[in-house]
C-alpha cells in the first residue's frame, strides 16, 4: 500500500483509537425516537457529522384550524404545545434537550437537519401536502420556525433557548414513505426552501428514500429527479432484494438513477439499521467489505445509522467500548481514498454526424429529456460521450438523441429471437442493439410476456400542441411521395419524387420551405446552383414526425415543426419551429412573438439576416424555436391537403400497421411493472406494520397525545426492525 500522507494519519488514528473526522466518510445518525439520551450526548463523540432530528411527522394542513405542522421526539420532550386561539396544536414546545443540544453539537462541528416525514399513517394522512400552495406554506413555516432568527417570522420558534438566544437547524430532511398522486407539492416545498439560501451557503436539503431505486413507484423516486437534494441517505434496509446482504445492493442502481436528474450531485450515504439482527443489518465482516467496496465511488459520502440509540445500544462485542457507529469510523479510517479522477474524460471527438439533434433549453434535465422522448439517460450519455457522468447540460448545447423504440413485441410462447427477428425483418445484432440486457447471448432465456423493442426510430414526444403558432406552410395535394427509397436522411418526415422541369424553386414553393433547409434536408444532393436535379431523384422536403406512431394525419403534420433530419453538422442547427416572416416584421418582434432574444434568432438562423436585422424578407422563414423546445405545434394551420402527403409520409417511414399491436404489447409491459411493485409494496407494508409496533404499537402512532402533557406516544420511527 502506498504510504501517502492520508494513510498514515488514518493509521495513527487508529492505533490510538481515536477517530477523526476523515475525508472517507461522514457519519449522519438519526436521533429522536428511542430512548432519553439528551442531544448534546448524540454528538459525542466526535466524528458525527449530522444529526438528523425525527420529526416533522405533521403537514399544517393537517393539524386543524393552528397552520402550524406537528413535530414529536418520543421521550425526549414534554408533551406541552403551542396553541392557537385557544386550540391546541401538535408543534412541541419547551424541548429543551434540542434547545441545549443544538449549539453544543454545532460548536463541535455537527450539523443539525430536520426531517419531515417518518412513516405515513394512510388513515389521517398525517403528512400529506395536497397543493403546491400548501408546500410552499410548509416551507415558509419551516424556515421561519426552525431557520435562521428573522424578526419578520411572526410564528413560533420551538428550538429558540429564549427570546434573545435562538437557535437555527443547518437544513431539512425528507423521509418520505408515501407515493402521492402528485409529488408536485413537494418539489415545490423543496424549491422554496431552496430559494431562501444562496447556491453557496450551508444550508443542504436530504433525503432518505429506500433502496428498490429500480421500482418506477417507489416513494420520493420522482421527488428526488425533480427537486434538488444535496445528500440521500439510501435506507438500505427492510428491503431484502437490495440491502448490503446481497448481490443486488443497489448503490451503483442509485447513481445511474440519478444521473441527469436534478439531484445528479447528490451525494450517496449507505444507510443501516445499527441495531444487530435488524433487516437489513450487516455484521462486522459484511460491514468491512461493503464499505471496502463502496467508500471509494465518487458519489459516496458516508453511513447514516437508524439511529444514534440503537447504535450506542449496540457495542462491539470484542471491545465492549465502540457502538456501532464507532465501528463504521473505524473501517473507513481504513479505507484509502482513490483521488477523483479529474475528468479526463477521454474527449472522444464529438459526432461527425448526429442523426436526432436537440438543443438544450432552459429548465431541461437529461432526466426530463429522456422521459418526454422515450429513451434512458444511459442511452443519451453512450450516445453523447463528451458529456460527463452527471449528464450536465448547459442551454443552447447540441446534444444528440438516441434512437427510440418505435415498435415493441411481448414475446409469446414458442418465440425464439430468430422467429422474433423474421417476423419484424430485423437482424440478430439489431435485436440486441434495441434490447441490451434483454436476453443472453443465445438468447435463450426470453420469457413469455416479456416486452421486446423490434423498431427503432426518431425519437417522439409526447407534447401537447400549442397554440401559439403562426406557421403558414401548406402542403399541396401534388405532394405525392415516394417511400422506397432515400436512406441518406434517416429522419425524414416526407419525400417528393422530383418530375420533369422541376426546379429547387419550385419544390421550395411547393413545400414551403426555403432553398437552405432544402440543402439541409438533403446534404450533397445537388449542388449549390441547383443545376443537377434528376428526374426520379428522391428528395426529403419535410422533417421526421414528432410523434411516429401516430397514424392521425393532423398529429403528424408537426413533421415540419420538428425538423432533426441532419447527417452532417449543418451550418442550421435543428429547428423546433419555424415562422414565416410578414410584412412589416422586425427581428424584435419575431423575439417578441417566440419569447426569445436576438442572439438565439440569429444563432438558429445563421447568415439568414445582418446583423441589425435590416434585410429581413417576406415570405424569408425563420427558425423560431429550436428542435424539443416544443414539439406538435403547427397542426392547427396546416390545410387539409396535407392529409394526403401526410398519410403517406407515415408509410413511407414504414411504420406498418403492427404499431397498434405494439401498443397492447407496451400496455402489457405495464402490467408486468405494476406486479412486480405490488410484490415490492408487500413486503414495505409488512415492515411498516412491524415498525409501528416498535414504539407505540398502533397505526394511529402518528398522532401525538398533546393534550395530556406527558410523554407523547412515538411516531414509528423511519424503518426501523421491531425489537424483539
Ligand atoms: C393527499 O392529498 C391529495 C390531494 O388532496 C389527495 O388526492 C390524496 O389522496 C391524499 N393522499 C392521501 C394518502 O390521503
Ligand atoms: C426576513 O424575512 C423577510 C420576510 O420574509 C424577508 O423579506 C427578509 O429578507 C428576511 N431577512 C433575512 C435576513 O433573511
Ligand atoms: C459563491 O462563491 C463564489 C466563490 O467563492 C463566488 O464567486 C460567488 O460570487 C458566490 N456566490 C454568491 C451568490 O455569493
Ligand atoms: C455476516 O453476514 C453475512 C451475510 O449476511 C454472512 O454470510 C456471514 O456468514 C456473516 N458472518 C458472520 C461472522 O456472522
Ligand atoms: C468488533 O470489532 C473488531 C475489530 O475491531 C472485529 O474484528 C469484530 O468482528 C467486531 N465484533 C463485532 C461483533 O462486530
Ligand atoms: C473506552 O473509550 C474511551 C473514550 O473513547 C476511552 O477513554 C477508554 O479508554 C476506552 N476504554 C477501553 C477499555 O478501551
Ligand atoms: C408519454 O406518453 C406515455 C404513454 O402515453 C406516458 O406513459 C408518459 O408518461 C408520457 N410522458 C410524458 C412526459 O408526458
Ligand atoms: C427486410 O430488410 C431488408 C434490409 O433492411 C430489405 O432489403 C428487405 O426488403 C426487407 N424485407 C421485407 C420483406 O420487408
Ligand atoms: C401520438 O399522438 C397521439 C395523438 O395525440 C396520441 O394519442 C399518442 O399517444 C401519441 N403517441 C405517442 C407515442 O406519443
Ligand atoms: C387542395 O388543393 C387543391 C389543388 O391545389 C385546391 O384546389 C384546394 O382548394 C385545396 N384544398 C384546401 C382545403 O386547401
Ligand atoms: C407479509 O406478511 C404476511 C403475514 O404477516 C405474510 O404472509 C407474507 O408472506 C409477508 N410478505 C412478505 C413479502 O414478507
Ligand atoms: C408481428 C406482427 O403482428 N406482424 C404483422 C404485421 O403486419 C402484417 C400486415 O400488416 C402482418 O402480416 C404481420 O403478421
Amino acid at each position: 500500500m502506498r504510504m501517502v500522507s492520508f494513510t498514515s494519519v488514518a493509521l495513527a488514528a487508529l492505533s490510538s483509537l481515536i477517530v477523526p473526522s476523515l475525508a472517507i466518510g461522514n457519519l449522519n445518525l438519526y436521533w429522536g425516537q428511542y430512548g432519553t439520551r439528551s442531544l448534546a450526548e448524540a454528538c459525542a463523540p466526535d466524528g458525527v457529522e449530522y444529526i438528523t432530528l425525527a420529526f416533522v411527522y405533521e403537514s399544517p394542513e393537517n393539524d386543524g384550524t393552528t397552520g402550524y405542522p406537528g413535530i414529536e421526539f418520543a421521550g425526549h420532550c414534554s408533551g406541552v404545545t403551542y396553541s392557537v386561539n385557544g386550540q391546541a396544536s401538535n408543534l412541541l414546545k419547551d424541548c429543551t434537550t434540542i434547545q441545549e443540544g443544538i449549539p453544543v453539537c454545532q460548536a463541535q462541528g455537527t450539523k443539525i437537519l430536520l426531517s419531515i416525514g417518518g412513516v405515513f399513517n394512510s388513515v389521517t394522512a398525517n403528512y400529506n401536502v395536497s397543493t403546491v400552495e400548501n408546500g410552499r406554506y410548509f416551507a415558509d413555516f419551516l424556515w421561519g420556525a426552525f431557520g435562521p432568527y428573522n424578526a419578520s417570522f411572526d410564528g413560533p420558534r420551538p428550538f429558540d433557548i429564549s427570546s434573545t438566544e435562538h437557535n437555527s437547524v443547518d437544513g431539512f430532511d425528507f423521509d418520505i414513505e408515501e407515493v402521492f398522486p402528485s409529488e408536485a407539492p413537494w418539489v415545490a416545498m423543496i424549491d422554496q426552501l431552496r430559494g431562501y439560501w444562496d447556491a453557496n451557503s450551508s444550508y443542504i436539503i436530504t433525503g432518505a428514500p429506500q433502496c428498490p431505486v429500480t421500482d418506477a413507484t417507489l416513494p420520493m423516486r420522482d421527488m428526488i429527479a425533480e427537486a434538488q437534494f444535496d445528500i440521500l441517505w439510501i435506507q438500505f434496509y427492510n428491503n431484502p432484494e437490495c440491502d448490503g446482504t446481497t448481490d443486488a445492493f443497489s448503490f451503483d442502481a442509485w447513481v445511474e438513477f440519478l444521473s441527469g436528474t436534478r439531484s445528479a450531485h447528490a451525494t450517496l450515504y449507505i444507510g443501516l439499521p445499527a441495531e444487530a439482527g435488524s433487516s437489513g443489518y450487516l455484521n462486522y465482516s459484511t460491514l468491512s467489505s461493503i464499505l471496502n467496496t463502496y467508500a471509494t465511488r465518487p458519489a459516496f459520502g458516508g453511513v447514516m445509522l437508524w439511529d444514534s440509540y440503537l447504535s450506542m445500544e449496540n457495542m462491539n462485542a470484542t471491545s465492549k467500548n465502540e457502538s456501532y457507529a464507532q465501528v463504521v469510523k473505524q473501517i473507513l479510517a481504513t479505507i484509502t481514498p482513490t483521488p477523483t479522477p479529474t475528468t479526463t474524460a477521454v474527449s472522444s471527438p464529438s459526432p461527425t454526424s448526429c442523426t436526432y439533434p436537440y438543443i438544450v433549453k432552459a429548465g431541461d434535465d437529461c432526466y426530463n429529456i429522456a422521459l418526454e422522448y422515450n429513451i434512458s439517460v444511459s442511452q443519451i450519455l453512450t450516445q453523447n460521450p463528451e458529456l460527463d457522468s452527471f449528464c450536465d447540460i448547459t442551454v443552447g448545447e447540441l446534444l444528440c438523441l438516441p434512437p427510440a423504440c418505435t415498435e415493441t413485441y411481448t414475446v409469446e410462447s414458442g418465440n425464439t429471437c430468430s422467429v422474433i427477428d423474421s417476423m419484424f425483418n430485423i437482424t440478430y445484432a439489431q435485436l440486441e442493439e434495441y434490447n441490451p440486457g434483454e436476453f443472453n447471448a443465445d438468447c435463450t432465456n426470453l420469457n413469455v410476456g416479456q416486452v421486446l423493442c423490434v423498431a427503432v426510430g426518431a425519437p417522439s414526444t409526447n407534447g401537447t400542441a400549442s397554440t401559439t403558432t403562426t406557421m403558414t406552410t401548406s402542403f399541396s395535394s401534388t405532394s405525392t411521395t415516394s417511400s422506397t427509397t432515400s436512406t441518406a436522411t434517416p429522419s425524414c418526415g416526407e419525400y417528393y419524387t422530383v418530375e420533369s422541369g422541376d426546379t429547387c424553386y419550385e419544390i421550395d414553393e411547393l413545400f414551403g420551405i426555403t432553398f437552405a433547409e432544402l440543402q439541409y434536408l438533403n446534404p450533397g444532393a445537388f449542388n449549390t446552383d441547383c443545376t443537377n436535379l434528376q428526374l426520379g431523384q428522391v428528395l426529403c422536403v419535410a422533417a421526421v414526425a414528432s410523434n411516429t406512431t401516430s397514424t392521425t394525419t393532423t398529429t403528424s403534420v408537426s413533421s415540419t415543426s420538428t425538423a432533426s433530419s441532419a447527417t452532417s453538422t449543418a451550418t442550421s442547427p435543428p429547428c423546433g419551429e419555424y415562422y414565416t416572416v410578414e410584412s412589416g416584421n422586425t427581428c424584435y418582434e419575431i423575439e417578441e412573438q417566440f419569447g426569445i432574444d436576438f442572439a438565439e434568432l440569429e444563432y438558429l438562423n445563421p447568415g439568414a439576416f445582418n446583423t441589425e436585422c435590416t434585410n429581413l424578407q417576406v415570405e424569408q422563414v425563420l427558425c423560431v424555436e429550436p428542435l424539443g423546445a416544443t414539439s406538435t405545434t403547427v397542426s392547427a394551420t396546416i390545410t387539409a391537403n396535407s392529409t394526403t402527403s401526410l398519410s403517406s409520409s407515415t408509410s413511407s417511414q414504414s411504420y406498418s400497421s403492427n404499431s397498434t399491436s405494439s401498443l397492447s404489447a407496451s400496455s402489457s409491459s405495464t402490467s408486468s411493472l405494476s406486479a412486480s411493485s405490488s410484490s415490492w409494496t408487500t413486503s414495505w407494508i409488512n415492515s411498516t406494520a412491524i415498525s409501528s409496533g416498535t414504539t407505540s404499537g398502533t397505526p394511529s402512532s402518528g398522532t401525538t397525545n398533546s393534550s395530556g402533557g406527558g410523554k407523547p406516544t412515538g411516531t414509528a420511527p423511519c424503518r426501523p426492525k421491531s425489537q424483539a
